[in-house]
């Protein structure tokens, strides 16, 4: 028996099932408020993000405005004032309450939003049980889908109010749990097409997804999976956070401004990084898809990567298409960002009166989003959906999925470490830059060599540094600012310090973040009164001393020998520019290695256990772990060579055999004894290493040199 046969009771059957689908929509609010303290809903992290108290309200103020007030007869709201505390946006419908002041709602209560809630139940029960109207069956639709929209956003404020407090709370317990290897991601191609995008007319959508039209997509990939934390993790260690080639320019603002190295909510802790999650912090998980990432950074890590972002008619075409099945994790998981603007569909009208201004109003300046998030109610989502956020918002559970135009794949190198690694492999005498020794795993092999017999540069200027720190601390001015070139450990700063209280602020510069966090902790921990300053960067690009520097004598601080792994003229623009950073009347203490007997040399760049040869084969490693190179490091022998033309020893690895090695898809064959050249460490007699500091335009002030083994120290002068 079919409800219609008999009308009376289908239509009793109808407004009862009405009744029972809008009570669980506000039941499921109300059970995700349910583990929240009243304190916990009425806070304001940020003036994106509303307590859970006003959601709760505002979606009860929806069914009031729209349903209750115009469709049931005799009612009357519960309390005039909630038009004002309530509105979120309807400027039709009047005043309220500033969007960023909805913190500051301390009244009504959380027990009096709960009465208010029940209240408009109540009210919409007797509506929805006689015989509403289509009209009040539509606003009724957009009103459940409304409040789901806000359960979502629920979570995603208060994971924000949570991610501010020191405790880390959760929101929910739940065992820790790892995501299986996402395995490999793939690309699935779509023909190119006259596609149809947006709702067909029958079945509820947002007037943002109508009309249904036509677009011609080109034929185009797109990935089977969504961007992993692993993968993300690559990008950040390859330098993604730090190289403008790949930001777009408001993007890049934006990032150098807000300081964002990382998805919003990762910390580095000593083990790795965490995240915040519902579950509280978490480690984050390499298999997980990313999370919490601005449309800037998923543009940086598309062009990073060399693809690009799906616009929204490939991602619905995809999703709505035979071959769907084979994309994963469409939904439940992150929204996707488009390279899509939020712009009206073709033929798009806002509706007439206040409702008219849900969607269409805010169609500008912000990205859409497609598919749904952890967050999503269940049901909410559908292939149409079209989410949008501000380019710069992190907060909601966002994600990447890569897409790429489905021709041979663009012969640009990805990055900027691939170029020059393959410029590198196609000279002559093959080379590659030795910054690239040093990832994680280089830094920890060369704090080893630092400590080894035969490697007495360490030691030596060391010793070196302790005996003439007096004579030092007589050059650097009060409240001066010690400014140190590729710091690293910053051990040898603690010399200086202890002997120059007068420092008042110390800013090193690092390319490697960890390394910095580490050591200005470590300072921090030594000298509370310091003021540290760590700057990220390639101390060969600084071009600006942080703030707290500015302003002051500068000191800076060269040690290690590092000038050494620098060719003479690219020492002396070092210099040069170093003097421009540090500006004019300052004071610059250059440590530098001095030729010697090669029978000294030698064993330091090719000790008795091996060190500084896996030091050396560990660029290699690096390749193959950050740009998929097939290097076979037991293919290649470390050899330290000096030169004496050059006074320099070069560090080189063999080819063993014959071979080729491919990277990045690219083939590079090597002969048996066939070289690639990957360091020079230079031996400045002192005379050449001041006739290059005098050209970048220093003053020697003075000079330290130890005894044998001989290593020097200069005072120079702007
Ligand atoms: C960092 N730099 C000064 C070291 C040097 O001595 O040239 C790097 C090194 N290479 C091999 N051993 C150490």
């Amino acid at each position: 028996m079919k409800p219609d046969d008999f009308p009376l009771i289908g239509a009793a059957v109808e407004a009862q099932s009405l009744v029972e689908r809008y009570l669980a929509v506000r039941r499921r609010t109300e059970n995700l408020a349910a583990p929240l303290s009243p304190e916990d809903q009425a806070a304001q992290s940020m003036p994106d993000a509303s307590p859970t108290k006003w959601h709760r309200a505002h979606t009860t103020w929806f069914f009031e405005t729209f349903l209750l007030t115009p469709f049931l007869p005799g009612y009357t709201v519960y309390d005039p004032a909630f038009g004002y505390l309530f509105n979120s946006y309807y400027e039709a419908v009047g005043p309220r309450q500033p969007r960023p002041q909805r913190g500051l709602l301390t009244r009504p209560s959380v027990i009096e939003v709960g009465a208010y809630r029940a209240f408009v139940d109540a009210a919409m029960t007797r509506l929805l049980s006689q015989a509403p109207t289509p009209e009040v069956l539509e606003r009724l639709e957009l009103g459940l889908a409304h409040e789901e929209q806000h359960q979502e956003l629920i979570l995603m404020d208060i994971l924000h109010l949570f991610a501010q407090s020191p405790l880390d709370p959760a929101y929910r317990v739940a065992e820790p749990r790892r995501s299986g290897d996402a395995g490999p991601q793939r690309f699935l191609r779509f023909e190119g097409a006259l596609v149809d995008v947006g709702a067909r007319e029958a079945g509820f959508a947002f007037d943002n997804e109508r009309p249904r039209h036509k677009a011609y997509v080109a034929p185009y990939q797109l990935a089977d999976r969504l961007v992993t934390n692993g993968e993300w993790l690559a990008f950040m260690e390859a330098g993604g956070y730090r190289q403008v080639e790949f930001w777009l320019s408001d993007g890049w603002t934006l990032a150098q401004s807000e300081g964002w190295e990382a998805p919003a909510y990762w910390r580095r802790e000593e083990a790795g990084w965490s995240t915040m999650t519902l579950e509280g912090r978490r480690p984050v998980d390499p298999n997980a898809p990313v999370l919490h990432v601005s449309y800037y950074e998923a543009a940086a890590y598309a062009a990073w990567s060399g693809h690009r972002l799906p616009t929204e008619a490939e991602w619905e075409a995809a999703a709505t298409s035979v071959e769907s099945g084979a994309l994963r994790q469409l939904y439940g998981h992150a929204w996707q960002w488009t390279s899509s603007a939020y712009a009206p569909y073709p033929g798009f009208r806002p509706g007439a009166g206040a409702l008219g201004e849900y969607n269409g109003k805010f169609m500008v300046n912000q990205m859409t989003l497609r598919g749904g998030c952890l967050a999503t109610p269940p049901g909410h989502s559908r292939p149409s959906y079209r989410n949008f956020f501000h380019p710069g918002s992190r907060w909601m559970f966002a994600g990447v999925r890569l897409a790429e135009d489905d021709r041979p794949p663009l012969p640009t190198p990805k990055n900027a470490f691939l170029d020059e690694v393959v410029a590198g492999l196609s000279g002559g005498q093959k080379s590659l830059p030795s910054k690239y020794f040093y990832d994680a795993e280089g830094s920890r092999l060369f704090e080893a060599i630092c400590e080894l017999p035969e490697y007495y540069l360490t030691r030596t200027e060391t010793a070196l540094l302790s005996k003439i720190a007096p004579e030092i601390a007589v050059l650097v001015p009060p409240d001066a600012a010690l400014v140190e070139f590729g710091s690293g450990a910053s051990a040898k700063t603690r010399i200086l310090l202890d002997a120059a209280p007068q420092i008042a602020v110390y800013a090193p510069i690092d390319i490697s973040p960890e390394a910095l966090d580490s050591a200005a902790r470590r300072i921090r921990s030594v000298y509370p009164r310091l003021v540290v300053t760590p700057l990220v960067e390639d101390f060969t690009r600084a071009i600006v001393l942080p703030d707290a520097a500015q302003g002051r004598a500068a000191v800076g601080f060269f040690p290690g020998s590092t000038i050494g792994n620098f060719a003479p003229a690219e020492a002396e623009a070092l210099l040069g520019q170093a003097r421009a950073l540090l500006g004019k009347g300052s004071t610059f203490i250059v440590g530098a290695d001095v030729a010697k007997d090669p029978n000294v040399l030698i064993p330091a760049y090719d000790d008795a256990q091996g060190v500084t040869a896996a030091f050396n084969r560990n660029i290699l490693a690096h390749i193959n772990r950050a740009l998929g190179g097939s290097f076979e490091l037991e293919a290649f022998a470390h050899r330290a060579v000096w030169n004496a033309d050059d006074s320099r020893i070069e560090m080189h690895l063999e080819s063993l055999r014959d071979q080729a090695v491919t990277i990045a898809g690219r083939s590079f064959p090597f002969r048996v004894g066939e070289t690639i050249h990957t360091e020079n460490s230079h031996k400045y007699r002192p005379e050449m290493f001041e006739a290059i500091a005098e050209r970048a335009g220093w003053r020697v002030m003075r000079r330290w040199t130890s005894e044998d083994p001989a290593f020097a120290i200069y005072a120079l002068t702007a």
